[in-house]
């Protein structure tokens, strides 16, 4: 040591932050973890490997699935401490001069935690402030190496670690998660030839087609400037006046007044990466390709009413479903499904593949799973993991591409953008969560909050000092651009333009509608109808109005029919007289209704009513079945704790009719028992929750005598005798019979809903 002491001129204990003289090297494993990039000769090689630049993850299964081990801190058993490391004697009091004396200005214990405290806030996002993440993986069914070099798609099995955040996108950061909106749907991929981000949304369109428009876009959906009113919603004026004067934005709208716009949880929404991109392979041939994510659990929605009721009850209500699921064990998980095409197929569709506001259909260009990606871990900590996540779309790797969509081209440049403001500056690829597992080397610098300690004295290239480090990773290595041509177009030059198909506005909203269920139709039509009915500018109105006859004259019709407006106005005028005929005129992968998924009952909610005087023994044996197949059964009391069973030991009510509102929960089970009957039709919370029930179309289960509940509550007499046949999801059994029971409960829950008893205006 005393050796090593005199030969280097610094602090002997930090070998690694100081570099070596005269070409002492440093001991393999003398730093924690392992070496895994050994030193060379050269101390000004950039190939001195450290923990913070990471090492070369594995080829195959990737062992780095939990790559942020390195950063975890965990403060059990340890003292307090100053984030200098200084141990805290005492966190009560500040330092005085005396008791009731003056503050002291040398309390730098006391300072350093008001300052850190008075920074703790981040600007939010601009969009998709509010959002929920989880870690998770992405593993790859078979290889796609004749499509595409991208790392994770390149052999069966091969695991890549992912995070996903979901978010809403108009309101702030605190903002309930109901709201009738989009919902993103971003994915970070750790692959081990960099990160990929497919930042992506649970519907396959967009409202307009040139990034130009998108701060118009935001500006009219934010609350409004005056008054910031209203949070989470797009029923006011500023929206509708923007859109129904971009009629580009049709399907779009059509889209979000439909059930997707309200996802039961994020388990059960679709995502798409919406924009073409292109697949890359080794050879460099390229073919285009959309992204789709089809969960595993169905694709399930809320109902608008509930929608509305959740807000106030559980504004939190998809970021606890998806924790919740995770931590029970059922796993969200989703198909990765891609539609590949050619640019000679491309060129002869009767749309332009360009264009964000155009689906293809999965009848023109079947979806092919590829992959399923399941989430399974929480985040450790919010901030530092869903917050400061930053999804850039210009993080590809080698194998994925763009398109030319002009869409996608302004997101290439805003995402990165804007994490310089909101994550403070340029190096927030090193925060933990977004830095790569793939090594990082390059000869960008400093910056504020540089966490890598560069070593050499080269940070340039071309160079000699470091032996041309780092180098070139050249075209069969890096990433290299797919020299696409446009078209015989290229001799436009430079235009501020669009392709002709950009101007059918109207088709696909038509298909849209089109291929829906009758009950999705009406649904939409409502979500119209409510969303009109709150503008205070009845001209907005009618464009809207006269918009939609343009699309789908059904429609346009029930909407102004519910808003009073007769006679409609004229439709709008068209952009193009006579769009290309559509492939198909009815695409049914386009239904909710279409995707029913596994019919499992995994992470859904049941409520169990309970009072004192329960038959507790069926309760029980019904609570079991149902944890059983993965639901989350709860006995909701009049008041919580302990409710006396008349045929066994009393029953534990871990929630109340009052704390837990019916509206949160999926189904409803009614016990049997005299005392708990009467007990709980004197509770006007008993009332509600078979009222909700029955409007939202949920299953319930009425056993024994609590059938007279159902009568109190106004159930309908016409519906005795579909009662007694179980068909509309309501269903009458007997205590004693609780094991079938349990049996045609769970079928009928498996059905999500039962939208034959829905009626507009509601029955109850
Ligand atoms: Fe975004 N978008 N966007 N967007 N977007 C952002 O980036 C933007 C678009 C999407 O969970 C911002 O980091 C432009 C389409 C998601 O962190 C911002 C345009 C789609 C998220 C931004 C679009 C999306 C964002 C705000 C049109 C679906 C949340 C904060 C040219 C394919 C990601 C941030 C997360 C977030 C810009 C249009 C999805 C401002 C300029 C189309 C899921 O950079």
């Amino acid at each position: 040591t005393e050796q090593l002491a005199a030969s280097m001129p610094f602090n002997a204990t930090k070998p690694f932050e100081h570099g070596f003289a005269n070409g002492v090297q440093p001991q393999q494993g003398a730093k924690a973890g392992p070496p895994s990039r050994l030193p060379t000769g050269s101390t000004l090689s950039e190939e001195n490997g450290s923990e913070k630049t990471g090492s070369i993850a594995t080829e195959g299964r990737n062992s780095t699935i939990e790559p942020l081990d390195r950063v975890r801190v965990d403060s059990s058993g340890q003292m307090l401490t100053t984030n200098q490391g200084v141990r805290v004697a005492d966190n009560q009091n500040s330092l005085k001069y005396g008791t009731r004396g003056p503050a002291l200005l040398e309390d730098f214990i006391l300072r350093e935690k008001i300052t850190h405290f008075d920074h703790e806030r981040i600007p939010e996002r601009i969009v998709h402030a509010r959002g929920s993440g989880a870690h998770g993986f992405f593993e790859c069914y078979e290889p796609q190496t004749q499509l595409t070099r991208a790392a994770p798609f390149r052999e069966a099995g091969k695991i890549t670690p992912v995070f996903v955040r979901f978010s809403t996108v108009q309101g702030e950061r605190g903002s309930k998660d109901t709201a009738r909106d989009v919902r993103g749907f971003a994915v970070k991929f750790y692959t081990d030839e960099g990160n990929w981000d497919l930042v992506g949304n649970n519907m396959p369109v967009f409202f307009i087609q040139d990034a130009m428009k998108f701060p118009d876009l935001v500006h009219a959906v934010k609350p409004e400037p005056h008054h910031q009113m209203p949070q989470a919603a797009s029923a006011h004026d500023t929206f509708w006046d923007f859109v129904s004067l971009m009629p580009e934005s049709t399907h779009m709208l059509m889209w979000v007044m439909s059930d997707r716009a309200i996802p039961r949880s994020y388990a059960t929404m679709q995502g798409f990466g919406v924009h073409t991109f292109r697949f890359v392979n080794d050879a460099g041939e390229s073919v285009f390709v959309k992204f789709h994510w089809n969960p595993i659990a169905g694709t399930h929605s809320l109902v608008w009413d509930e929608a509305v009721k959740i807000s106030g009850a559980d504004p939190d209500f998809h970021r606890r479903d998806l924790w919740e699921r995770i931590e029970s064990g059922a796993f969200p998980e989703w198909e990765l499904g891609v539609q590949v095409f050619t640019e000679e197929q491309a060129d002869q569709f009767s749309f332009d593949i360009l264009d964000a506001t155009k689906l293809i259909p999965e009848e023109l260009v079947p979806v092919r799973p590829i992959g399923r990606m399941v989430l399974n871990r929480n985040p450790d900590n919010f901030f530092a993991e869903t917050e400061q996540v930053a999804f850039c779309t210009a993080h590809v790797i080698p194998g994925i591409d763009f398109s030319n969509d002009p869409l996608l081209a302004g997101r290439i440049h805003s995402y990165v953008d804007t994490q310089i403001t909101r994550l403070g500056g340029p190096n927030f690829h090193e925060i933990p969560i977004n830095s790569p597992i793939a090594p990082v080397h390059n000869n960008q610098r400093d910056g504020a909050h540089r966490q890598a300690i560069p070593r050499g004295r080269v940070s340039y290239e071309p160079n000699s000092l470091a032996g041309g480090c780092p180098f070139q990773a050249g075209a069969a290595q890096g990433f290299v651009s797919v020299p696409a041509r446009i078209n015989a177009q290229d001799e436009q030059g430079k235009v501020r333009a669009k392709p002709e198909k950009f101007a059918d506005h109207y088709t696909q909203a038509r298909l849209f509608f089109d291929s829906q269920t009758p009950v999705e139709q009406d649904h939409i039509a409502n979500a119209f109808r409510f969303e009109l009915s709150k503008l205070t500018v009845p001209a907005i109105r009618e464009r809207v109005v006269a918009m939609l006859r343009n699309a789908s004259e059904p429609l346009a019709k029930k909407v102004a029919m519910g808003l009073g407006m007769d006679p409609m106005p004229e439709p709008l005028p068209l952009a193009l007289a006579e769009p290309a005929a559509p492939e198909v005129m009815k695409s049914p992968a386009l239904s909710l209704l279409a995707r029913p998924g596994d019919g499992s009952i995994k992470g859904r909610k049941v409520a169990i009513l309970v009072a004192p005087g329960v038959k507790g023994k069926s309760v029980t044996e019904i609570q079991s079945e149902l944890v059983k197949q993965g639901a989350v059964a709860r006995l909701v009391g009049p008041r919580i704790g302990p409710m006396p069973s008349v045929d066994s030991d009393a029953l534990d009510a871990d929630a109340s009719l009052e704390n837990e509102p019916g509206f949160l929960f999926d189904s409803l089970v009614l016990p049997d028992g005299a005392d708990a009957v009467a007990a709980l039709a004197k509770d006007g919370h008993t009332m509600e929750f078979i009222k909700d029930h029955f409007r939202h179309c949920k299953t319930i289960l009425a056993l024994g005598q609590s059938r007279e509940l159902l009568a109190k509550a106004g159930f309908p007499t016409s519906m005795d005798k579909s009662l007694a046949q179980g068909g509309t999801g309501v269903l009458l059994a007997e205590a004693d019979d609780a094991a079938s029971a349990a049996v045609a409960f769970i079928l009928a829950m498996s059905r999500h809903r039962h939208f034959g008893r829905e009626m507009d205006p509601p029955l109850l």
